[in-house]
């Protein structure tokens, strides 16, 4: 096969990205949802609001999305929800299938159902900014209005080599995916502001149905999602299973419309 690919320039391509990254960066410089962490939870959340017309921009430290959501646990990469949350996979267009041994669990392929979750929520019309990680939130009033940010590689170097100041990224809600760490929350907790109970040991069966339920806002301003909820409630952890993400993403999303319609 022989192919005759369009002429150009280095510095062209070079412009383009410029150009394209710096129109859509100043447009989401203010927006109604910041999402940090595009693991399944900040990924479904993501999702759920873009397809409902909300402007939402996911911020992830990695450069690649999808957190736990690869592997099933233990480098195994067969992934497990428990019924209902196979509704989610049909959404999506995963396919799975129902585990011989044990009714209503179902079984999927990791990278399946993260690249499907992904396509899905950037389709949607979310925005993605990875390599960034949170430095710190904004607080107005009491209320987190929105985040600051550094670039992940600045992040990652000790201050002493890297005095980068991070910038600010305004919005009306932020959303806390960031899993195990609860680092939006953290922030909080740092300065006194509210106190978190700390993730509880394993019982898969209690901590789908309790992160779920307690899927909520937080702090002004802030809404829990995914296992930052447990690690915020002092909830079990669930260990290789994700439906209560995927709903615990589609509940935050909830929470996050009928806020932002107040
Ligand atoms: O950890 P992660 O997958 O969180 P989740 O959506 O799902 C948890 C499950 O994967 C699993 C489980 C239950 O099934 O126990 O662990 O709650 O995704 C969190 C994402 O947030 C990013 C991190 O890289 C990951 O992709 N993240 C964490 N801290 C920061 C961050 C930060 N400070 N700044 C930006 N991104």
């Amino acid at each position: 096969m022989t192919v005759e690919f369009s002429p150009v320039s280095e510095s062209q391509i070079t412009k383009a990205i410029v150009d394209e990254f710096a129109k859509e960066f100043e447009k989401y410089v203010e927006t109604e949802v910041i999402i940090v962490g595009g693991g399944p939870s900040g990924l479904m959340a993501g999702k759920e609001l873009a397809s409902k017309g909300v402007k939402v921009l996911i911020i992830e430290r990695n450069n690649y999305l999808g957190g736990g959501f690869w592997l099933g646990g233990f480098l195994m990469n067969k992934l497990t929800v428990r019924s209902p949350a196979e509704s989610i996979l049909d959404e999506l267009g995963v396919p799975y299938k129902e585990y011989s041994k044990v009714k209503g669990l179902y079984v999927a392929d990791g990278p399946h159902a993260c690249s499907k979750l992904i396509a899905a929520t950037c389709d949607a019309g979310a925005k993605i900014l990875n390599m960034t990680t949170l430095d710190d939130v904004v607080l107005h009033n009491e209320k987190v209005s929105g985040v600051v940010v550094n670039w992940t590689a600045v992040s990652a170097l000790p201050r002493e080599i890297a005095c980068v100041d991070p910038i600010s990224l305004e919005s009306k809600l932020v959303i806390d995916a960031t899993g195990h760490d609860a680092s939006v929350v953290k922030k909080l907790e740092e300065r006194g502001l509210l106190k978190t109970k700390g993730q509880g040991a394993m019982w898969v069966e209690r901590s789908e149905n309790l992160v779920v339920e307690h899927t909520s806002e937080f702090y002004p301003g802030l809404i829990v999602t995914g296992m930052a909820v447990s690690a915020a409630y002092g909830l079990p952890r669930m260990g290789p299973t994700f439906g209560a993400m995927l709903m615990s993403g589609k509940k935050a999303a909830e929470v996050a419309i009928e806020k932002l319609r107040l």
